[in-house]
This record gives structure tokens, C-alpha cells and sequence, in this order.
């Protein structure tokens, strides 16, 4: 089994002004492309050939740096982008939206929560939303780290992730990272994340 690069379910521009067009581009095709490359050569050959990324990552602290790097790399990319929609302005509903309200008192503390998350990781890593025992916790991981990581401090179901790398922004935002934090939450696919925490 080979990892693949998956394709967008959108255009390069189409999450244009929030996310410019440059940057989709070569955050899919060089950066995830590299974790997706590197990852297939750092399995090739060994006992995690044509195990599933989910069950790797649980005792991920017994592997090498490059699985972990460019393992969490793949991953973290797939969600990512699916995570992302061109229908800007919606927000939550229904169950995803009451348990949001349960765990975080209401959806405008849960985006403080988050937003606080991203723009308090020190160099490069993810912001996540995370299904754990039941509750929806805000919590941050570094470098290519995911909270399905026995590494993770803050463990769970990863139901959004937001990429703080500077790859993700810098061309479009320099070092505003919190104008992208906020940009952000204008092209959340809350369909997509509803779907994920009904799983
Ligand atoms: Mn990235």
C-alpha cells in the first residue's frame, strides 16, 4: 500500500481571500506532497508497511522521527483540506453545535478557545478540535504532532485542524498570524467536522 497526495475538493483560488491561491498551491503540491513522498519511503520496507496510519500512531513514540514528521504530515494535510470550504459563513448546527455549547458554554468561547490555541503554538504546528471520552476539547500540537499521537499531551478524535506553520500563511499574511486565525473561520466545512463527530 502507497500513500497518495489526495486531490482538492476545490479550486487553488477558491478560498481566495481568506487563503490565497499561491499558497494552496504549493502547500498541496510541495509541502504535503514532500510528507507524502517522504512517508512512503520511510515505511517502505518495514513492519508499518500496510498498517494504517491511526494504528501507527498510537505508539508513534517507538518509531522513527520521519515516520512521525511525515506521517503526521500526511495526515494532518488530509483532514486539512477537507476541513476547508469555499461556502464561507456558515457555522455549526445541530449535534455538533450542542456538544460545542456543552463543552465550551457557547460557539463564540469555543472559537476564543481555539483561536487562542493556534496563536499560542510556539513555531510550527496545529490547532485542533478533538472528540475526547465524550467531551470536544481545543488544545495545539508542534511540528506535524496529532492528538492521535501517544506523544500528544491533549488526546482524542481530531475533528478540525488548523495548520499554524508559516508555510500555511506567509506569503498572504507575513507574520499576522492571527489575521489568518480569524480568516479562517470563514471557510470552516462544518459538515464536514459535524460528519467527523458523528463518526
Ligand atoms: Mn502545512
Amino acid at each position: 500500500m502507497v500513500f497518495e497526495l489526495p486531490k482538492l475538493d476545490y479550486d487553488y483560488k477558491a478560498l481566495e481571500p481568506y487563503i490565497d491561491a499561491q499558497t494552496m498551491e504549493i502547500h498541496h503540491t510541495k509541502h504535503h506532497g514532500a510528507y507524502t513522498a517522504k512517508l512512503n519511503d520511510a515505511i517502505k520496507g518495514t513492519e508499518l508497511e500496510g498498517k494504517s496510519l491511526e494504528d501507527i500512531f498510537k505508539n508513534i513514540s517507538e518509531h522513527p522521527a520521519g515516520v512521525r514528521n511525515n506521517g503526521g504530515g500526511y495526515y494532518n494535510h488530509n483532514l486539512f483540506w477537507k476541513i476547508l470550504s469555499p461556502r464561507s459563513g456558515e457555522e455549526p448546527t445541530g449535534d455538533l453545535l450542542n456538544a460545542i455549547n456543552k463543552s465550551f458554554g457557547s460557539f463564540e468561547n469555543f472559537k476564543n478557545e481555539f483561536s487562542t490555541a493556534a496563536a499560542s503554538v510556539f513555531g510550527s504546528g496545529w490547532a485542533w478540535l478533538v472528540k475526547s471520552n465524550g467531551e470536544l476539547k481545543a488544545t495545539s500540537t508542534p511540528n506535524q504532532d496529532n492528538p492521535l499521537m501517544d506523544v500528544a499531551s491533549v488526546k482524542g478524535i481530531p475533528l478540525m485542524g488548523l495548520d499554524v506553520w508559516e508555510h500555511a500563511y506567509y506569503l498572504k499574511y507575513q507574520n499576522r498570524r492571527p489575521d489568518y486565525i480569524a480568516a479562517f473561520w470563514n471557510i470552516v466545512a462544518w459538515d464536514e467536522v459535524a460528519k467527523r463527530y458523528l463518526k
